[in-house]
């Protein structure tokens, strides 16, 4: 089976770089006018190399030092490097801080080109081989094969592509079934096509027609379509992880589209102004980085002005990691586990650099504990503590399960089993919202808002003792709660669930309240029940006990309420209150005469109660909602579960 990868070269200024890749592929890369006239790498360049069934994609960097931001672009999202030294130079200052870069960007596989061979000694060359171990040492190039190589005798041409190609053997990547994901490196015109961009496919795939979202660097986004694609030259209908893709896009102004903006599937990134970060200040730069030090942030192909503030240290000495924030002047699409590079205001210097751990991150307190330990935890090696701690900053309005892919480092496809065993172990709750929408809150914050609303319950039965059930809708619009108020009824239809709420989709009550009556109210509502009790079918509405009632007049609607809610009295309408004998009476009656003859009219069912027409009708009505009856026509029948 054929793999692609990406592999990009790294190392000082003039050290046969591109005369490297040339060798290899036959291809210049130095394609810009000043890059021939100057002879120098300025802006990143493109080839690619075939060995067997390997397909590698090379970006080759500039290693001029003025040019670092643009070697940044070019290295993220490559999978291995192709690191050069020069035999007549050894190690140079853009050796040191190329390597420095590729261990930010958390690289793991390389291999070391010892070039202009042809123009050193065998001695020389020894010596040379000797420093660059001694530089390599602790990091992922440690035990790279270096390979003497001219690109002038093409002496080391093959044993390199021999080297790689073994290496390609050991290059693990993640899975296929990633979401797309292309870091914007070039964009250009195509007469007769429009738009197209290039890029590192870091992770997914794209077909042709796809849509994408099109993240254009000032925080707002575009769905785009993708009208052709294009690998290293040739038209194909998908490009996935490891390629570089030139990408032709519908309807997009070229002017408006630029390296540093993204493309993603739909829905995956979101662009935020603040980053959680763990950070370390690397070795060659002898300064620590210090809290509120503005910087330059190169991440994906995106560079943008920052400050840095350090939540649990006040600087960062070299090679030790700290956890910080970083504060963004544009807004930047991240994902967790992202590397990242500082460089300073003026770059010059490589600082230091990274992993996100909060892509969308708000301002937290510098040495707050609680943060600090939730924030470590993001950093945990196990997916499901870090999609716990995820959720958890995602506070009270929750987070979609799909977003634990860029804040968590979820896989899509692992999502629904990951957030399954977090709900078993009762660590998240999973709310069911209108239009099949789910939310995931956790569970710490599910228990605060419980209380909220128990509280608030408390409160509306403590100020109306009397009053059984509160309308919902007002009730939790005095919560204190910026959310969508959605959130609180599903919260609430899982209160009532889970038995500590009582009540139905309009109305509800805490389960434990019992209404509570003075000893007159209950007097009254002893009076009024056995009145009701005699009255049959023609009771009297509540409004006629008010002279019995005198000072608890204005209470007699609750303490019908009370009696229903005890299963003395049943509600029939506003005015209209049967005796619970009564009524279970009504039901005997009707279900006899309907036994008999396949239907009743309201005159007849009227006759059947010996009542009038005034209640014969709510009564029907009732008969109908409780599901004794139906109509059929003019008249009633009884329905069909119960019939049988
Ligand atoms: N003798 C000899 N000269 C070489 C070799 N490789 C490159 N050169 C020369 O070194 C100079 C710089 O080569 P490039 O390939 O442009 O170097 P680079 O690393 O790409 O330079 P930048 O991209 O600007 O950092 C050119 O004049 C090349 O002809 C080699 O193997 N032997
Ligand atoms: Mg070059």
């Amino acid at each position: 089976m054929s793999r692609d990868l990406i592999l990009g070269t790294a190392g000082h200024i003039d050290h046969g770089k591109t005369s490297l890749v040339k060798a290899l592929t036959g291809v210049d890369c130095d394609r810009l006018p000043e890059e021939k006239a100057r002879g120098i790498t300025i802006d990143i360049g493109f080839a690619n190399l075939n060995l067997g069934e390997y397909h590698l994609g090379i970006v080759d960097v500039p290693g001029h030092e003025r040019f670092i931001k643009n070697m940044l672009a070019g290295a993220t999202g490559i999978d291995l490097a192709l690191f050069v030294v020069a035999a007549d130079d050894s190690v140079m200052p853009q050796t040191r801080e190329h390597l420095e870069i590729l261990k930010l960007l958390g690289l793991r596989h390389g291999v070391i080109a010892l070039t202009k061979a042809d123009l050193v000694d065998e001695v020389t060359r020894e010596v040379v081989e000797l420093e660059i171990r001694e530089l390599m040492k602790g990091s992922f190039l440690e035990s790279a094969a270096i390979v003497p190589t001219s690109a002038h005798t093409g002496q080391g041409i093959e044993e390199l592509k021999s080297a790689i190609r073994s290496l390609c053997e050991r290059v693990i990547t993640r899975e296929q079934n990633e979401w797309f994901r292309l870091a914007i490196d070039r964009a250009f015109v195509v007469q007769g096509h429009g738009t197209v961009v290039t890029g590192s496919v870091t992770s997914g795939m794209v077909t042709v027609g796809d849509e994408l979202d099109w993240h254009q660097g000032d925080g707002t986004s575009e769905i785009v379509r993708v009208r052709g694609l294009n690998n290293h030259g040739a038209s194909v209908e998908v490009v996935h992880r490891g390629q570089r893709a030139a990408i032709n896009l519908a309807g997009v102004p070229h002017e408006q589209v630029r390296r540093g903006q993204e493309l993603s599937t739909l829905g995956y990134l979101e662009p935020g102004r603040t980053l959680t970060v763990r950070l370390t200040a690397i070795s060659e730069f002898q300064r620590p980085i210090k809290h509120r030090l503005p910087v330059r942030v190169h991440i994906g192909t995106a560079e943008v002005m920052a400050t840095v503030s350090l939540l649990d240290a006040d600087r960062v000495e070299p090679g030790q990691w700290v956890l910080a924030q970083v504060f963004l002047e544009e807004p930047v699409t991240a994902v967790w586990g992202q590397p990242f590079v500082l460089r300073d205001s003026s770059a010059e210097h490589t600082l230091g650099g990274g992993q996100v751990l909060q892509p969308n991150a708000i301002k937290l307190r510098r040495r707050h504990l609680d943060s600090i330990v939730r924030v470590e935890r993001l950093w945990s090696d196990d997916p499901l503590v870090r999609a716990e701690s995820a959720t958890w900053f995602a506070g009270f309005t929750g987070c979609r399960p799909a977003d634990l892919v860029r804040t968590a480092g979820l896989a899509p496809h692992d999502t629904a089993a990951s957030i399954e065993r977090l709900t078993g172990e009762a660590k998240l709750v999973e709310l069911k919202l209108p239009g099949s929408r789910k939310l995931l809150l956790h569970a710490d914050r599910v228990a605060e808002i419980d209380e909220g609303i128990l509280e608030l319950l408390q409160t509306l039965h403590d100020e109306n003792p009397l009053m059984t059930t509160h309308e919902r809708g007002s009730a939790l619009s005095r919560l204190d709660y910026l959310g969508e108020e959605a959130l609180l009824h599903a919260v609430a239809d899982r209160l009532i669930r889970l038995k500590k709420l009582v009540g139905d989709a309009k109305r509800f009550a805490r389960a434990d309240f019992k209404p509570k009556l003075s000893a007159n109210q209950r007097k009254l509502k002893d009076k009024i029940v056995e009145t009701l009790q005699k009255a049959g079918f023609q009771p009297p509405e509540p409004a006629s006990f008010a002279n019995q009632a005198g000072g608890n007049a204005g209470a007699l609607k609750d303490i019908f309420e009370v009696a229903c809610a005890e299963g003395l009295l049943v509600c029939v309408s506003n005015e209209l209150y049967l005796a619970m004998e009564v009524e279970n009476d009504m039901r005997r009656r009707v279900r006899e005469l309907l036994g008999k003859q396949a239907g009743a009219t309201v005159a007849e069912l009227r006759d059947l109660l010996g009542t009038t027409r005034k209640y014969a009708i709510p009564l029907c009505e009732y008969l109908d909602r409780v599901g004794v009856t139906k109509r059929a026509g003019d008249l009633r029948v009884l329905t069909q579960a119960l019939s049988g």
